[in-house]
């Protein structure tokens, strides 16, 4: 052996040498939470092992603990069809609908003796790992649980996830494993994170699901990395093929692999033991250094769990037990009131602000004046608050013997608190409103969602900035916007004064992007126009409809102008309807209809139409491209399974534009099936009912050429035990 060569072999095993060393000291540390060694005795062997593979760059392997970071940022996550699906699990949202769950598998079980694994259910983001001759490969997230994302790169850097599977199961590796768990972000790396967010400007993660799952989809793995994400691992994919029966061997199977397996496991022999778990695990949740947001309780035994089976979503083997809502009290300081687009008069609690479920609430919608008397809240009481769904915050109550003397019931207010115009509440209506259509809260409400997200969406015109050109008198309806100019908003006084005295204006820089963004908003799509107008009933997917079937305003006033005949005497339901031009679209009715009209018919609301188009905003659909021949009219097909180069969405909308209907079940008048990998019982029904399938290469090529799959098909179906056709058939 030459110099050269042996000098290499020597490093060559010190390098793999000093990998296991690494990666023994990084699962002490990451998984077990108990080192071994200091920080500079670790330090050193990073630095050793980082020169032996400078000085011989072959030496490196994917599984080094220097290969962490080291992949370039990436702008897209390339999608990774699951080889077997990922289910949801169905909620118990409380211990009685936890029993019945229990009561329907132990009766299923029959005299067999049925253990469960209990584990906490980590409020994190599912995460698939993927071991090739026991080396990490692949990580993906869940997405519609038949695709999800791969995020390899990113996961790499995630402390715990093993980089190669240790003990027995590194010795003879299987072929190919895939584990599942989760991702989460501990509390204190969570707290971390959003001071650095709040340092830099940016705003807070709502909380620590969020920012671990937002952590995992970075571009660039050097900032997940910086993240400090953590995994807890719960799920072997195939676990027979590694000889396992039972969900709790698994887990020992996981952690012997050198997986992070959350700790509080355990396996209960009964119903009761379980209800035991839980409620040991609410004591429990506010002293753990993670998020959980319940149980998940698993049948222990597989074989059971195969005789269980799925419905179409979730495991019938398995359940979350799902944590009441956490609450907390504060003082009710306030109830205003707002008033909304349409003049609805809502009440507000405005209460010390409080921490609930991971971020700070200080206020809650009340609804109406019925159930705050329900609720019996008044200002000066403590009162409970939490999120419903984990969400929207909530006013529960007030907490009994803490009112304070004096307190009186609140009661609404007899005039509009914005304009003092009259209040009127209808009949048998639980809703009060401000009856004042100049009203100018209305008004503020009306110009803010126009401007906004979900309408016109003119970036930078925020509610404040409105109110300030309302004030001025240089807004009065939405169409006013489009006649700002760019000098007039420069020199718009914001109504604050410098320190010398002279008034706070919005400038030239402001008024150019203000100009820009609305006049970017001249051309959006006509739902979006319609939904801007704010008429009572047509929110974003009405509009959606109305716009897809009218193609433009006028259209839809031509229609609205027409009187449908009146029900009564010789006039059916369904003939009125039919007279209706706008109530008989589908997914409109009649009370949109009239809703439409009364908007219309006001002439006020034409004459904002007439200066909208004067003004140059687009009131009707663009032409868009020329579409595509329809040769695909008249087909219907499913797609079903994972497709490994289209989402199924992407591949139906493709078949659309060809003129084809997509359907989400089976059924004879189904032409084709489109089968991808691990297709389940739409396939196995296309075969019963002799619909012929197609593979992907079909697709693609019915995508590529716009022909529909001829032949003998439809119509002469492959033979009902026929595969997947290879192909295009005949
Ligand atoms: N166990 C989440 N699903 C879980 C394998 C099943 C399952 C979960 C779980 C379906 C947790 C749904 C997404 C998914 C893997 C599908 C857990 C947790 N078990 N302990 C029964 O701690 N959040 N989530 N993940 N397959």
């Amino acid at each position: 052996m030459s110099g050269a060569s042996a000098e290499r072999a020597a490093a060559s095993a010190r390098a793999e040498a000093l990998r296991r060393e690494i990666s023994h000291h990084d699962h002490r540390y990451y998984v077990l939470d108990a080192p071994e060694i200091g920080d500079g005795a670790y330090d050193a062997l990073v630095r050793e092992l980082r020169a032996i593979e400078a000085a011989w760059p072959e030496l490196v392997t994917p599984d080094s603990p220097t290969q962490r970071v080291g992949a370039a940022p990436d702008s897209q996550f390339a999608p990774v069809a699951h080889a077997q699906r990922m289910y949801s699990l169905d909620n118990a949202m409380d211990l009685a609908e936890l029993d019945a769950w229990l009561a329907r598998v132990v009766a299923a079980v029959g005299e067999r003796e049925c253990a469960f694994t209990c584990e906490l259910k980590i409020d994190g983001s599912s995460l698939a790992l993927v071991y090739e001759d026991g080396v990490l490969a692949r990580a993906a997230t869940r997405g519609d649980g038949r695709t999800g994302e791969d995020v390899t790169a990113n996961v790499r850097t995630i402390r715990d996830v093993p980089l190669r599977l240790r003990a027995g199961a590194a010795a003879d590796p299987p072929a190919r494993i895939e584990v599942r768990g989760e991702v989460y972000l501990p509390l204190a790396a969570f707290e971390r994170l959003n001071a650095a967010q709040e340092e830099a400007g940016q705003p807070p993660f709502a909380n620590p699901r969020n920012a671990a799952a937002g952590a995992v989809r970075q571009k660039d793995p050097a900032v997940t990395a910086s993240r400090e994400l953590a995994t807890f691992v719960y799920q072997l994919v195939d676990p027979r093929s590694l000889g396992l029966s039972r969900q709790s061997e698994a887990l020992e199977w996981l952690r012997a692999a050198g997986f992070h397996v959350n700790p509080d496991v355990a396996t209960c022999a009964s119903a009761e033991a379980v209800h035991a778990y839980c409620e040991e695990a609410v004591e429990k949740r506010g002293s753990l250094p993670y998020e959980i947001d319940g149980v998940v309780v698993k049948v222990d035994s597989f074989a059971l769990q195969e005789e269980l089976g799925y419905t179409s979503k979730a495991p019938r083997w398995a359940i979350a037990f799902k944590f009441p809502a956490e609450e907390k009290t504060t003082v009710l300081r306030d109830i205003r009131v707002q008033v909304g687009r349409t003049g609805a008069l809502t009440p507000l609690a405005e209460f010390d602000p409080v921490t609930v479920a991971g971020s700070t609430i200080a206020r809650a919608t009340l609804h109406n004046i019925d159930e705050i008397r329900r609720k019996d809240v008044r200002i000066g009481d403590t009162i409970v608050v939490r999120k419903a769904g984990d969400v929207i915050p909530e006013v529960v109550g007030p907490v009994a013997g803490l009112r304070p003397e004096g307190a009186v019931a609140w009661e609404m207010p007899a005039a509009c608190p914005s304009c003092a115009g009259p209040v009127w509440r209808p009949e048998g209506e639980v809703v009060s409103r401000c009856t004042n259509v100049a009203c100018p809260a209305q008004r503020l409400e009306r110009l803010g969602h126009w401007a906004g997200r979900g309408a016109m969406d003119i970036d930078g015109m925020g509610t404040e900035l409105i109110a300030r050109l309302v004030e001025r008198g240089l807004v009065h309806d939405v169409s006013d916007f489009y006649a700002l100019d760019e000098a007039t908003l420069a020199a718009l006084d914001l109504g604050r004064v410098k320190k010398d005295g002279t008034p706070v204006v919005l400038g030239g820089l402001m008024a150019a992007k203000l100009v820009a963004a609305i006049d970017a908003s001249r051309t959006r799509p006509l739902a979006r126009v319609l939904f801007g107008l704010g008429i009572r009933h047509v929110g974003s997917t009405v509009a959606e409809v109305l716009a897809a079937e009218f193609g433009s305003l006028d259209a839809l006033l031509d229609a609205a102008a027409v009187e449908p005949l009146a029900l009564g005497e010789g006039v059916t339901v369904a003939a009125a309807l039919a007279s209706d031009p706008v109530a008989r679209v589908e997914g409109v009715g009649p009370v949109i209809a009239a809703s439409i009209r009364a908007f219309f018919g006001n002439p006020d609301n034409v004459a904002l139409v007439e200066r909208l188009r004067e003004r140059g905003v687009r009131l009707a659909e663009e032409r868009s491209a020329p579409a595509r021949p329809q040769t695909l009219a008249g087909l219907t097909f499913v797609l079903t399974g994972a497709l490994e180069r289209h989402t199924r969405d992407a591949a139906a909308a493709a078949l659309k534009e060809l003129g084809a209907k997509v359907s989400g079940s089976v059924s004879k008048k189904t032409s084709f099936v489109v089968a991808g990998a691990d297709a389940g019982s739409k396939y196995d029904k296309a075969v019963a009912l002799g619909v012929p399938v197609l593979d992907e290469a079909a697709l693609d090529r019915i995508i590529e050429t716009g022909e529909p799959p001829t032949a003998d098909a439809p119509g002469g179906s492959p033979a009902a035990d026929a595969p997947p056709v290879p192909g295009a058939p005949g």
